[in-house]
């Protein structure tokens, strides 16, 4: 019952506010229902606590989010795209507390783990992630940090130095996890899922996007382990009331 109430909210929120932002995307805009006009109005905190979040996320390569198991954002270029590096800016209305859980993907050719597979440069590529929850008064909810918990579903190459070789699909070994049933749900136990790495921007040279948005200083860059074969990460996070 929560849930339907909450993606009613956010598939009208996302429509109706996509100006002012740069590039935002999100697949809910799609299937939302008639907008209510009212919504385009600035949207205070209302006594039942109910609040709107705007959004910022960049990813290398790309990013999904659910709210209590409900999708708000999909990252709106295909990670097929090359060099698919954006940032997402949208916003949507929830009551703490609730669940935030994110899809995140770096680019791999195939299960080898390298990109521009028989080309001079082929390689490991890596990985990247940053969000942050603005309320409208300009207060800061949720920043991407190390609180947050991961689950690697996909990494190759477990052997790095087949990234050389002539025939990755043969000598590239990977590791695969089942995504797990409800993962994106409030209830999902994680709590065997490990805490998030935290990297400089140095390490993870964030590109195309990510200087579009006044990160706040306490959102950090996060991962797995390891940002060349971690290609595949399934993360969590709670927000408090
Ligand atoms: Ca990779
Ligand atoms: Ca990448």
């Amino acid at each position: 019952m929560r849930t339907l109430f909450l993606a009613c909210f956010l598939f009208a929120c996302s429509q109706s506010d996509t100006g002012g932002a740069t590039d935002s995307g999100t697949a809910a805009a799609t299937v939302a229902p008639a907008d209510d006009p009212t919504t385009d109005e600035p949207d205070p905190t209302t006594t039942s606590g109910e609040t709107t979040y705007t959004v910022s996320v960049w990813a290398d390569n790309w990013s999904s989010m659910y709210i209590d198991g409900t999708l708000v954002m999909e990252d709106s270029v295909p990670i097929t795209t090359e060099r698919s590096f954006n940032e997402e800016v949208f916003t949507f209305t929830a009551t703490p507390p609730f669940q935030v859980a994110v899809e995140l993907k770096d680019f791999k050719e195939t299960d080898s783990g390298l990109e521009y597979i028989g080309e001079p440069n082929q390689q490991m590529g890596d990985g990247g992630y940053i969000a942050q929850f603005i309320r409208a008064d300009g207060s800061t909810a949720l920043v991407s940090d190390a609180s947050w918990v991961c689950l690697v579903t996909h990494q190759a190459p477990l052997n790095k130095d087949c990234e050389s070789s002539a025939d990755p699909d043969t000598d590239c070994l990977f590791a695969t996890v089942d995504t797990p049933e409800g993962w994106a749900d409030p209830d999902f136990d994680d709590s065997q899922w490990a805490a998030a790495s935290v990297y400089t921007e140095a390490e993870v040279s964030p590109k195309e996007g990510y200087d579009r948005v006044t990160w706040d200083p306490a959102a950090a860059l996060i991962w797995g382990t390891d940002l060349e074969i971690d290609n595949t990460l399934l993360c969590r996070v709670g927000v408090e009331g």
